[in-house]
């Protein structure tokens, strides 16, 4: 837990979220601002700033958050039209929560341009 992480707040019950998926590593909830019908993030109850401060020792962890969003994608009815998985790392992404998430984007035909 890091003392101004939002998403730490989040993981720790101090604010609310509507979660949607939670296991002993990650958990999952739907954005405060969503950019498609459906838009959910999955993060880790760990901090990680960003993918710059990921380390080796988080593969399984990343990995896992992976395979998570796409059973929550499949769940979330998904599977079939598709949907993108989006993490932005720093400033040129335009990373705004700086504890690691992975965006679910789907429920419309997203943009063909990935910038
Ligand atoms: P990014 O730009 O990749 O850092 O995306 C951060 C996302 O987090 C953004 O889409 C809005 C979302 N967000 C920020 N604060 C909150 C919050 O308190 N609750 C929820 N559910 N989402 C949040």
């Amino acid at each position: 837990m890091t003392q101004d992480c939002i998403f730490c707040k989040i993981v720790a019950g101090g604010i609310p979220s509507n979660q949607v998926y939670a296991d002993e590593l990650v958990i999952a909830f739907h954005d405060i601002s969503p950019q498609a019908p459906t838009h959910i993030l999955v993060i880790p109850r760990k901090h990680i700033s960003d993918m710059n401060e990921a380390s080796p020792q988080d593969q399984a962890l990343l990995g896992h958050m992976m395979l998570c969003a796409s059973k929550i994608a499949a769940d979330a009815g998904l599977a079939e039209r598709g949907y993108r998985l989006v993490l932005n790392t720093g400033p040129d992404a335009r990373q705004s929560v700086f504890h690691i998430h992975l965006h679910i984007l789907g429920g419309r035909r997203l943009s063909g341009q990935m910038t």
